[in-house]
């Protein structure tokens, strides 16, 4: 599938609702599908990889009812997942493999997990690992590294386990198999990522500890089911934000966006850069914060960006990439080496496809310098099958001259089913 993206004459304006968070939705069905009771989910994100946790947990046993963004989950405890009959396709999602293999390192069954073709590339070790420690069995392709994985829980040991990378899902997982392993599992992380299952956790009544970078749980607990409303997604609406700030004559009114602390380097970025950014109506939802974001065009700085705050950005590297090429001066990412582990080697397709726009962009070991600002000139470019390399070609569309076509753009489906549809709906 392509789609051709023409420049933008009269600016983007008006209000949109992005769809929910990905990650937060992600853990709304698994942790219900592993409490005692039903949970109801509401604002859940329908996108592909979301679709496909639902798919993995029903093939586990679970009664799970979806209709658009509403969900629930009939959770029978623990105890109430079974050996599944059927291969569990994780699709595109690292997070649904890395997660769900947490869960099923505990669970006294067999099971086989499989992904699409970007997902066999993607390094598994850094959980199968940790789990295998612990005492699941896990084989698969480079030793248990790569899918298909086979694993095989049972009776596991609490670990106190440092991580090398920043990574929700390292964390995630080791602490989900940790709350059904004998005794307290730790895990430390050398800079904070984000913290959505710390959150959701204590929403289901764990108790979770945490002391600085280390987070820990007791095992033997059980989890009870809740009502769980989901934001909307700040790497979703980072698009328009980005769009917003280049696109002349634009102002954008986002609704309803999560503004968790370990998630908004987006903001913190485009603050400094010079961009007209307000928060509004600040409040809470199930210990997630939440607000409504304003922006509206302006002049923009280039700026440095590297060490604590990649991980609350890490995602939204890629529209970053886009707003520098269009501030006055030199935008250097730093610290960013984890991007070539995502759906795509992020550092190498931001650069190939924006150097097709005639954007002034280098790679580096670890992220990319950027110069700006340059006017951007229509070409045909290729998402490679990544949601958010298509959904940053598409902005980089609105403001180059003559029309941009991003091919394979099917893929932004995995997070964002209605984008183009919020795109045409400000013009
Ligand atoms: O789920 P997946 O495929 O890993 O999705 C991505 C994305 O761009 O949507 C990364 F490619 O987001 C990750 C994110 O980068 C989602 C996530 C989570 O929900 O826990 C955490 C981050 O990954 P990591 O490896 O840093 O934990």
């Amino acid at each position: 599938m392509n789609n051709k993206v023409e420049k933008v004459t009269g600016g983007l304006n008006g209000t949109i609702k992005v769809p929910g968070d990905k990650s937060i939705s992600h853990r709304a069905v698994m942790f219900g599908a592993i409490a005692n009771g039903t949970t109801t989910i509401e604002g859940f994100l329908p996108g592909d990889d979301c679709l496909s946790t639902i798919d993995c947990f029903q093939k586990l046993g679970v009664q799970i009812e979806a209709s658009g963004d509403k969900v629930k989950v009939d959770g029978k405890g623990w105890s109430g997942l079974v050996e599944p009959t059927e291969i569990l396709d994780v699709g595109n999602s690292g997070t649904t493999t890395r997660l769900m293999l947490g869960i099923l390192a505990t669970r006294p069954f067999h099971s086989v997990v499989i992904g699409d073709a970007s997902i066999a590339k993607r390094p598994m070790s850094r959980v199968t690992e940790p789990l295998r420690q612990m005492g699941a069995t896990i084989d698969g392709r480079n030793n248990g590294d790569l899918t298909p994985l086979s694993i095989r829980g049972g009776h596991t040991s609490g670990i106190d386990f440092t991580s090398k990378v920043a990574s929700a899902q390292v964390k995630s997982s080791i602490l989900l198999a940790g709350l059904q392993s004998e005794g307290v599992t730790s895990v430390t992380e050398p800079h904070l990522s984000r913290d959505h299952t710390e959150r959701m956790l204590q929403a289901f009544g764990v108790d979770v500890q945490r002391e600085g970078l280390t987070v820990s749980v007791k095992g033997g607990q059980e989890l009870t089911s809740q009502h769980i409303v989901v934001p909307g997604d700040i790497s979703s609406a980072a698009f328009f934000l980005v769009a917003g700030a280049i696109v002349p004559s634009s102002r954008i009114v986002l609704e309803n966006v999560g503004v968790n602390p370990t998630r908004t380097g987006i903001i913190d970025v485009l603050q400094q850069m010079g961009a007209n950014l307000e928060l509004m109506n600040e409040r809470e939802t199930n210990g997630e914060p939440v607000a409504d974001l304003v922006i509206s065009t302006s002049e923009l700085q280039g700026c440095e960006i590297d060490g604590d705050i990649i991980p609350r950005l890490i995602d939204e590297i890629p529209v970053i990439a886009v707003l520098a090429t269009q501030a006055q001066g030199k935008t250097v990412i730093r610290d960013a080496e984890e991007l070539k582990v995502k759906e795509t080697n992020r550092i190498d397709t931001v650069v190939s496809e924006l150097k097709k726009l005639g954007a002034k962009i280098e790679a580096t070991d670890d992220g990319m310098i950027i110069e700006g600002p340059v006017q951007l000139q229509g070409n045909t470019v290729n998402s490679h099958g990544d949601h958010r390399i298509g959904m940053a070609m598409a902005i980089a569309g609105c403001i180059a001259n003559g029309n941009v076509t991003v091919e394979n753009s099917g893929a932004i489906a995995v997070s964002y089913p209605n984008f183009f549809e919020h795109i045409n709906n400000l013009k």
